[in-house]
């Protein structure tokens, strides 16, 4: 079943949109993911075990879903930017984008012509979008996908006006486990830290400054709503780990007794 491109209209009117994180590399998993409540299901080429094979599978799984579909790419490969719009994804997350220059050369990986110079050949991506004819598919794709650029180092935050000011970069996706590394000189990993907040938040105020959307990894689901307050639109919040051993806790609990919720456990 085909699903046309909403990302971009529904983060256009001012919605927010919260992504489940997919790591691990199974189609039925990801099928799963589409399933719950989640706006979005997004595929972890860098970091994540997904490959060229899976993303093309997960892709169909989600979009079947009529969910919004993300990939994010391994770092500078921009090769596989276009592939993932080829094969039908709403937007790519490109990791590390350091520089005005990192920004451009992944910009010009995601759109056509005359903006980018993605070349030619999303037949998958036109059918299952439902797009009649390949003139209609070339009209609309550079403002149908997002390509949203990761600021996770200081020399992402030293470049942010620069790398906002980039043509074909829609937005913003902030790493903070990334981020707190650079932080603290590499002294420490820790993402909910509470003296990086202010630079967050500012991230948020000057991508919407530029016109452009932000996006970043929550890795404390309950700090997602004050990352919407902060204006951030596009919210990841898990992995399949994180989700099935947390609903586990919740099954377990309330099988002991513990907890008055009542679970469905599927059957
Ligand atoms: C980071 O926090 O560094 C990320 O890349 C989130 O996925
Ligand atoms: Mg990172």
């Amino acid at each position: 079943m085909a699903k046309p491109y909403q990302m971009a209209q529904q983060l256009s009117r001012g919605d927010t949109l919260l992504t489940a994180w997919s790591s691990l590399p199974s189609v039925d998993l990801v099928d799963q993911l589409a399933t719950t409540e989640f706006d979005a299901v997004t595929l972890d080429m860098q970091h994540g075990g997904h490959d060229e094979k899976s993303v093309w599978d997960g892709l169909l799984a989600i979009i079947n879903r009529q969910k919004c579909a993300v990939v994010r790419i391994p770092v500078g490969r921009n090769d596989m930017a276009s592939r993932a719009l080829d094969m039908g994804a709403d937007a790519i997350i490109a990791p590390m984008i350091n520089s005005a220059e990192d920004a451009k050369a992944f910009a010009d990986s995601m759109k056509f012509p005359p903006l980018g110079s993605r070349s030619w050949g999303a037949p998958r991506a036109q059918s299952l979008r439902d797009v009649e004819g390949g003139n209609a598919f070339l009209k609309s794709a550079n403002k149908d996908t997002l390509s949203l650029a990761m600021i996770e180092t200081r020399e992402a935050l030293a470049a942010l006006d620069d790398i906002l000011s980039v043509e074909g970069i829609d937005g913003v996706f902030v790493g903070p486990s990334d981020l707190s590394i650079a932080w603290t000189n590499g002294d420490s990993v820790d993402p909910t830290r509470e003296d990086m907040m202010e630079a967050i938040a500012l991230i948020a105020k000057k991508a919407k400054a530029a016109n452009k959307f932000a996006g970043i990894f929550s890795v404390d689901p309950s700090d997602a709503p004050r990352f919407t307050q902060m204006g951030f639109q596009f919210i990841a919040l898990g992995f399949e780990t994180g989700l099935i051993s947390a609903g586990a806790t919740q099954f377990l609990a309330a099988a002991k007794g513990g907890k008055e919720t009542k679970l469905d456990g599927g059957y």
